[in-house]
């Protein structure tokens, strides 16, 4: 456990706040910190045009001319993501490996004379690039036969079985919740537990993405925004995944109190649709409107899955291409600069030099500032290293102690000496970056009024964002 390092690096309990639950497990953190990482819906819908589909597409339809995951890797890695989850399996059931189960694979489409392995090919590539690997494998299935009697759930388990052996790590599997939507569509009783533990008993540290976790969470929309009160918490007793979940405001906001600490995941695609299309390659997301998915996503304690499909060729198109790069270069010009690198930090109230204000402005993850027990209400003013101009302030609380914060609000100093509020918020979690009007100033003022317990902040930015002003 994170708390654990803490302690262990600091040679004893010493003043470590108690952690206020529920709190993350290690692997939770880990995820959380990837920050931003590539969905790729690819399958026969590449080729057909469709969304969702039918289930009955012949297997001769998957045949992409120029497969080469290398580039998807490549790109993925230039625009910083951290990881990749590909739709092994969506709705129509055509696998992307030769499973076992299923006579609607790879192996009975022509591309590679049927020996072919897009999940070979996309594990071997994130190994090679570094990025972590993870599979979209659709509960739903519009082919199987068995879809529909307590027989898929046999069938369901040993396709997850056999995608998570032999592909190396996987870091998070994703299950959506349809449920045989659509007019005469059959319904299942999903075996929940029993297919998070088929694939947790393979590889115990992933993350199992649904509506309601248990490892994060939906967001509750697709397009790309959480809650401005952002809570890494959710009650889930007594709620499924699909029909059965809570509704969509509580999942984007999560529940102030909640039960069990699952992060909220922001699943948007850069297109309109989740599937490549040749009449979708003038409509990529703006350079503009992926700022703000950044700052609505990751700026709001939670992680982005930014949807890039391959086309029909089996490559990025270049049309998502370019404009990742562009993405990615905004983020550094806007990133690198840190305008609170040198300040100098005051805390109203500091439980010890151990956890001095300055930790926050040091860089490192594993130090904070935290107030005295029964401390709700503090202050921690920065005075900058000169006159700094900026729109953008980011603040992080330590969550391997859980998240603690519930208002707060941003002062900084006029020529005159007086604090002005810049502004407010509810929650802080593991990372949240405000958007400002232009300021100029000194010395910058957090104050935290209100919160579970004594206030653990890790980390303080501030940033001049001149590309969406
Ligand atoms: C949903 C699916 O129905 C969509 O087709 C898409 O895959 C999206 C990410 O998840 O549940």
């Amino acid at each position: 456990m994170a708390t654990a390092a803490v302690l262990a690096g600091c040679g004893g309990s010493g003043n470590v706040p108690k952690p206020v639950g529920p709190i993350p497990t290690k692997q939770q953190v880990e995820w959380q910190k990837m920050e931003m990482n590539m969905f790729c819906h690819f399958g026969p819908n590449t080729f057909t045009g469709r969304e969702w589909g039918l289930g009955n597409e012949t297997e001769d339809i998957f045949n992409p001319t120029d497969l080469d995951c290398r580039q998807w890797t490549s790109v993925a890695k230039s625009a910083g993501f951290k990881g990749i989850i590909l739709t092994a399996k969506h709705h129509d059931g055509f696998c992307l490996w030769p499973n076992p189960e299923s006579r609607h694979t790879v192996a009975q489409s022509p591309w590679r004379d049927g020996k072919g392995d897009v999940l070979k090919d996309l594990s071997e590539a994130c190994a090679a690039d570094g990025l972590k690997f993870g599979i979209y494998i659709s509960p739903w299935d519009r082919n199987d036969p068995h879809y529909g009697s307590p027989a898929y759930n046999d069938v369901y388990a040993r396709t997850l079985e056999s995608a998570h052996t032999g592909y190396g790590d996987v870091f998070e599997q994703w299950f959506d919740g349809a449920n045989g939507e659509g007019p005469a569509g059959k319904h299942q009783d999903y075996d929940w537990d029993r297919f998070h533990q088929t694939v947790l008993a393979i590889h115990p540290d992933a993350i199992m993405f649904s509506d309601i976790g248990p490892g994060c969470r939906w967001v509750g929309n697709e397009h790309g925004t959480a809650g401005e009160t952002s809570w890494s918490l959710l009650d889930t007793a007594g709620f499924a995944p699909g029909a059965g979940a809570p509704d969509r405001d509580t999942l984007n906001i999560g529940n102030v109190d909640g039960a069990c600490w699952i992060p909220p995941e922001t699943d948007v695609s850069i297109r309109p649709g989740w599937f490549w299309r040749e009449s979708e390659n003038d409509k990529v997301k703006s350079l503009d409107e992926l700022l703000d998915i950044y700052y609505s996503s990751v700026g709001r304690n939670s992680l982005l899955l930014l949807n890039v499909p391959p086309d029909t060729t089996g490559r990025i198109n270049a049309a998502d291409s370019s404009r990742l790069m562009e993405f990615k270069d905004a983020l550094d010009r806007i990133f690198s600069a840190d305008l609170a690198k040198n300040a100098k930090a005051r805390a109203s109230a500091t439980r010890g030099s151990r956890f001095k204000a300055a930790n926050m402005t040091d860089g490192d993850y594993e130090t904070f500032w935290a107030a005295p027990d029964g401390i709700t209400d503090a202050t921690v003013t920065f005075f900058l290293d000169g006159e700094k101009t900026f729109n953008r302030i980011m603040l992080q609380e330590y969550v391997p102690l859980g998240q603690r914060v519930s208002s707060f609000s941003v002062e900084v100093r006029g020529t005159n000496g007086e604090w002005q509020t810049a502004a407010t918020g509810t929650t802080v979690g593991y990372k949240r970056i405000l958007l400002v009007d232009t300021v100029t100033t000194k010395a910058v003022r957090i104050h935290i009024t209100g919160a579970k317990a004594c206030p653990v902040l890790n980390g303080f930015g501030l940033f001049m964002d001149t590309i969406k002003g």
